[in-house]
């Protein structure tokens, strides 16, 4: 409520009340009431793949959709919330939009959401004014786009564009519980056939938009509420495991050591090293995180014998980012290689870099124009479920300032309602621009 003071005396010093942008910070404020066991307990927030807390969510945002006058609001097979706001033809094209509804563990509240709730706002204006579009719109909160219970990123997204990988129905999570059961517990039918029926057939589509919190720091340093993305980064991310042998720490002598957890760790620094090498290829344009090092039944007193590790490799286009996998993948076995140890690397995900579509650039650039803001195009270093789309149909983003220097994965991730405000009238013009052509 602190937060909530603060963020109204910034109201304050633009003499207007915000309506649209209290609302969507509202809706992220209570859905943030949700969260997994032990981490609402520690008011963290925690939302992963069809947990109890991600069911709540979901119910919750089919509730608002219902109330904002959406005519259809429902859970599909895969537990994503789809609320569809008919055209004037009921069977005319359908603009799509959207963006994820679980987070990070410990992570904000407008990650995702906000694509969720900007266009939600535009609906309810919509309905309130008995307006129809000349074309549908079709508003998904997507339930997985992090990959955080289930190796299985971009799930939700995914979906829409066939891109359900059937191996991910085996996947266990923390407790051991396959991603079947997972799906079956909640209610869905858990069979692929129901998960393909899913797919969306992009003749139906205008294209896909989604407005997403920036996530960084530019938007801050220039201090402008909202940005035009020009294109996503490419990613790539792994899940490896070093096998050495386990020993006393006391007798085995650091010269005869099978340490698995000291390969791991010479793995980060050169990834760390290799990722931000300018040179005349990737020009410093390269991200490479190992976000996660386990040494599996790891005591002070033993050399480490097994080292679980996580690999996220990102870059703006697909070749720059490949050349990167491979200099790390072939480091990785020189590594194990000198020091006598095994080691797996498994591509759990792959996300081509996703240009904007042009016309669908520009039409944000005209929205955040019709504002009176500055333009400010930048890329996303961000992987968002726009990438996903952006193998069936055009797509574009638009980002929003967050606070707190942009901080983002962070339980410090915040927004004021005055940009939302301005994120809502943008995609409001979108739709008018859209509506005129
Ligand atoms: O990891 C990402 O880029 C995104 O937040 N899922
Ligand atoms: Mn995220
Ligand atoms: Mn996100
Ligand atoms: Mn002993």
């Amino acid at each position: 409520h602190i937060d909530r003071i603060a963020e109204l005396r910034l109201n304050d010093k633009f003499g207007v009340e915000p309506a649209l942008g209290n609302q969507v910070w509202d809706w992220c404020e209570q859905l943030a009431v949700h969260s997994d066991p032990g981490y609402l307990e520690r008011g963290e927030l925690t939302v992963t793949y069809l947990t109890e807390a991600h069911q709540a969510c979901a119910r919750q945002i089919e509730a608002w959709m219902r109330e904002c006058g959406f005519d259809e609001a429902r859970v599909d097979a895969v537990g994503n919330v789809v609320g569809v706001y008919h055209g004037a033809d009921p069977s005319s094209k359908r603009l799509l939009t959207g963006s994820h509804f679980d987070t990070v563990r410990n992570g904000g509240k407008y990650d995702g959401r906000l694509g969720i709730f900007v266009p939600m706002a535009c609906v309810q204006q919509l309905a309130r004014a008995g307006r129809r579009l000349p074309f549908g719109l079709e508003v998904v909160g997507f339930a997985e786009e992090e990959g955080q219970r289930y190796p299985a990123t971009f799930l939700g997204s995914g979906a829409l564009v066939g891109g359900f990988d059937p191996a991910w129905m085996t996947q266990l999570d923390a407790d051991g519980i396959a991603l079947a059961d997972a799906m079956r517990a909640a209610g869905h039918p858990a069979t692929l056939d129901a998960i393909a029926a899913l797919r969306r057939d992009p003749a139906r589509y205008l294209g896909f938009v989604e407005v997403h919190i920036e996530q960084g720091p530019v938007l801050n340093e220039i201090d402008l509420p909202l940005g035009i993305v020009t294109s996503i980064n490419g990613s790539l991310r792994y899940l490896g495991e070093v096998q050495g042998v386990a020993s006393h720490a006391g007798t085995t002598p650091m010269d005869r050591r099978r340490d698995a957890a000291t390969a791991v760790a010479e793995l980060a620094l050169y990834v760390e090293k290799r990722a931000g090498r300018v040179d005349g290829n990737s020009g410093g344009s390269c991200v490479g995180t190992v976000g996660q090092l386990e040494v599996p039944n790891g005591s002070i007193n033993v050399v480490p014998g097994r080292c679980r590790f996580s690999l996220d490799l990102r870059s703006t286009t697909n070749p720059v980012r490949d050349a990167l996998a491979a200099d790390v993948r072939a480091e990785l076995a020189a590594i194990c290689e000198r020091r006598g140890l095994n080691f797996t690397l498994t591509e759990i995900m792959r996300a081509s870099a996703a240009p904007s579509a042009p016309a669908w650039q520009q039409r944000w650039e005209r929205a955040v124009e019709s504002l009176a803001l500055p333009l400010h195009r930048m890329p996303s270093g961000a992987g968002h479920d726009a990438m996903k789309l952006h193998e069936a149909m055009p797509q574009a983003m638009l980002f929003v300032r967050g606070l707190n220097g942009g901080i983002s994965h962070n339980p410090l991730e915040s927004s004021t309602s005055d940009d939302i405000d301005l994120s809502v009238r943008a995609f409001a013009a979108l739709l008018d621009d859209l509506a005129r052509e």
